[in-house]
């Protein structure tokens, strides 16, 4: 999720941005509004329950944002496994730069080397910082697939796409955790009770979660040049397949000497949970942002199936009901 202490200094957005702020700030007062998980409101924009930060991300890569074909961006719904994701992205990519003994994973957290896209969209309230980056650039987004402009999403040869979903069951429990770390204090804790009702009515943050999922997963099957879908309950299981397949999408397939030299299994221990988990960075317990999350609360379990724990019978047949109906006739199951 958002952090801000990353942030270069802000500059004046330009007179195009500007009007894209006035009109992101006209509409929000005239869109449904539902209380949020933790302190933000969210707001139904285009099927979609969404900070106004989100919508604020979205409507400058509308406007403005010039796409890249060599533009990774790394998506998914909350707590799907981002931070993950963007760790084994990153160290794909960038393989041949640093040394697994002294890598950038030792010293940073993943949100601090891929850039939360339309967080620092919303920030700056310009695309400028962005549009500056050197390429490849490697940018993460909670936003569902389509609200992204048809510039970045048709044409298959401009910018890709890197997916996670996981179990709908999981992702509950580890957002309610996660809720109430972030909840103000003034604010009553979130039951488990409440937050289901939310989950299971779509209204959660770039909920409705299986929309979200569809979303991509459509893409993948349309497109499966342009996204990749990936599970976390697979990358557990599979982790140097779901590592190669991974650098095979990227255009940087693993050679046999990288092979030979275990380079693959370097990245997957890497970014495993166990290592991350156990970096100094990573176990700082309060952030250097606006917000009251340290590195530490992105590494709870890591485990498939935690869900056993939190869920009751009914919730777990209310949940597996939801999800049964929405995926009927996709394609997309989560086994
Ligand atoms: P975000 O979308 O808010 O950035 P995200 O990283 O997706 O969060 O969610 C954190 C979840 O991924 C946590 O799951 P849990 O609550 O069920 O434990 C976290 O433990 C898990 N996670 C973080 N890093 C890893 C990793 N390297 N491998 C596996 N799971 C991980």
């Amino acid at each position: 999720m958002e952090t801000s202490n990353f942030f270069p200094s802000v500059e004046i957005p330009n007179e195009g941005c500007q009007k894209t702020l006035k009109n992101c700030n006209e509409l929000l007062p005239t869109l449904p509004q539902s209380k949020a998980w933790w302190f933000d409101q969210l707001f139904q924009y285009q099927g979609f329950w969404i900070p106004s930060f989100g919508i604020r991300g979205s409507m400058l890569i509308n406007d403005h944002f010039k796409p890249r074909p060599t533009d990774i961006i790394v998506a998914t719904f909350p707590k799907c496994g981002t931070t993950w994701l963007r760790a084994l992205v990153f160290s794909i990519i960038n393989r041949n730069s640093f040394d697994f003994s002294d890598h950038p994973l030792h010293k940073a957290n993943p949100q601090e080397l891929v850039l939360f896209f339309e967080g620092y969209l919303h920030r700056y309230g310009s695309t400028s910082f962005v549009d500056g980056l050197p390429s490849p650039r490697l940018l993460s987004t909670h936003l569902p697939y389509s609200l992204f402009p048809t510039r970045m999403t048709d044409d298959t040869s401009v910018c890709r796409f890197v997916y996670i979903c996981r179990d709908p069951k999981d992702v509950f429990v580890s957002k309610w955790h996660f809720a109430n770390k972030l909840r103000p204090k003034e604010l009553p804790p979130l039951s488990l009770e409440e937050a289901f009702d939310l989950f299971c009515k779509g209204v959660s943050e770039y909920g409705p979660f299986w929309d979200h999922v569809l979303g991509y997963w459509e893409a993948s099957v349309e497109s499966p040049k342009k996204v990749l879908f990936l599970k976390y309950e697979d990358v557990k299981k599979e982790p140097l397949g779901c590592v190669r397949k991974l650098a095979e999408f990227l255009g940087v397939p693993f050679t046999p000497e990288e092979e030979n030299n275990e380079t693959v299994a370097e990245i997957v221990k890497l970014c495993s949970f166990e290592s991350l988990s156990n970096q100094n960075v990573n176990k700082s317990q309060t952030s250097s942002g606006e917000r009251p999350i340290g590195n530490s609360d992105f590494f709870r379990k890591g485990e498939v199936g935690d869900w056993v724990n939190h869920l009751s019978p009914e919730m777990v047949e209310k949940l597996n009901q939801i999800t049964e109906q929405k995926l009927q006739g996709t394609g997309f199951n989560f086994d």
